[in-house]
């Protein structure tokens, strides 16, 4: 199936999951078909840790192309590798030249160094997964000087630091959905520990503040007993390593929640292989958490949740060619069209500024999981 009817088919999905907040999206619209180009086969077009050789000089920019960079959190990550798909296929869309940067490593100096020399290479925008809040401060106040149009997606900068943040969903909406979860799985009482990316990731650390705020908040979470939040840093074996100490320190848990592809996965194989009664929830990639989806004691998670990050990466592109036509300026009300996902309108932020949401969390299940594997 070609991608852009693939995508029309998910931004159908993503609108019609928007009405139904945390609830199973594939109840409520048709589950994407099977296609027989899976995005998981997909390489993406630069995977560059350099900066890209042929990225086209700043008169493009004058002539109507536009150069775009996406920089993501860390080379090595599927999630950030679909969201780049995502921005590359928009930016074509477009007639723009994209630059995709996967950092070595997911840390703010790691981003800093992939920044200034997007700053050299004179780029119209440049759009970032942020590894720290506010360390990218200086470099991303720099690249405005030089008037680059900076917006944030997936895990946002500070207010300072950006025009406009491209968000997955609603931070509140997130936590909820999680912490919802939590309460299921465990039946509403025990143990329970978080496994995160790392301890500096904004998105991370958000949904982690969010979840904390809604258990506090009401009685019905009271016999729930968060032990320990714990950091994979996005790395497989520094997540499997937490996972496993979790467990083993602390004999009683009922459940861990990982707001991470990088950590879910990892940690959906130890409790699958060492057949733990440990249930696992979180944030996941459907073609990564296939086998490990399921109802019963031989599968580690019952469920999950997602987004498109496909269309998030493109949601980024969108947004920065807005920026950098002039179309929006990312104040609240600002409106555009990004290509054929339609209209979108910029909206306050939780922290100040503003942010652009691509629509509601996507819960998989053992009903649609064999069908969403094939999608992202
Ligand atoms: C990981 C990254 C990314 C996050 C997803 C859910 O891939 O940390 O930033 O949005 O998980």
């Amino acid at each position: 199936m070609k991608k852009k009817v693939l995508s029309a088919i998910l931004s159908v999905a993503m609108v019609a999951a928007l009405l139904v907040g945390c609830g199973n999206a594939a109840e409520e619209t048709e589950a994407p078909a099977a296609t027989e180009e899976a995005p998981a086969e997909e390489a993406p077009a630069e995977e560059a840790e350099a900066p890209a050789e042929d990225a086209a000089p700043a008169e493009d920019a004058a002539a109507g192309g536009g150069t775009y960079a996406f920089v993501s959190k860390s080379a090595g990550n599927p999630f950030n590798e679909r969201q780049a798909t995502g921005f590359e296929e928009a930016v074509a869309d477009l007639g723009g030249t994209a630059i995709i940067q996967h950092p070595e490593s997911a840390t703010a100096d790691a981003q800093i160094t992939v920044i200034q020399s997007l700053i050299s290479q004179g780029v119209d925008s440049i759009c970032v997964a942020a590894n720290d809040e506010n360390a990218l401060q200086a470099a991303l106040e720099e690249a405005a000087a030089e008037g680059i149009k900076v917006c944030s997606v997936d895990s946002t900068v500070n207010v300072a630091s950006r025009l406009t943040h491209v968000n997955q969903a609603g931070v509140t909406e997130i936590g909820q959905c999680l912490m919802d979860a939590v309460y299921d799985i465990t039946g509403g009482e025990g143990q329970w520990a978080i496994l995160s990316a790392t301890s500096q990731a904004a998105n991370q650390n958000a949904w982690i503040e969010s979840m904390k705020e809604i258990m506090a908040a009401d009685e019905k979470y009271a016999k729930l007993e968060l032990v320990e939040v714990a950091y994979g840093d996005d790395e497989p074996q520094k997540s499997t390593d937490q996972t496993q100490a979790l467990l083993q320190n602390y004999p009683d848990l009922k459940v861990i929640c990982a707001p991470t592809t990088v950590g879910i996965a990892a940690a959906a194989k130890v409790l699958q292989d060492q057949g733990s009664s440990v249930k696992l929830t979180g944030l996941g990639l459907p073609s990564e958490m296939a086998e490990y989806i399921g109802d019963d004691d031989a599968h580690s998670c019952p469920y999950m949740f997602l987004w498109n990050p496909i269309d998030l990466g493109r949601l980024g592109a969108y947004t920065s060619a807005a920026l950098v036509n002039g179309d929006i300026t990312g104040a609240e009300g600002d409106t555009f069209t990004a290509g054929d996902m339609g209209d979108y309108t910029v909206v306050k932020a939780g922290d100040g500024g503003t942010e652009i949401i691509l629509g509601a969390p996507f819960k998989f299940d053992p009903s649609n999981i064999e069908e969403w594997k094939e999608v992202y």
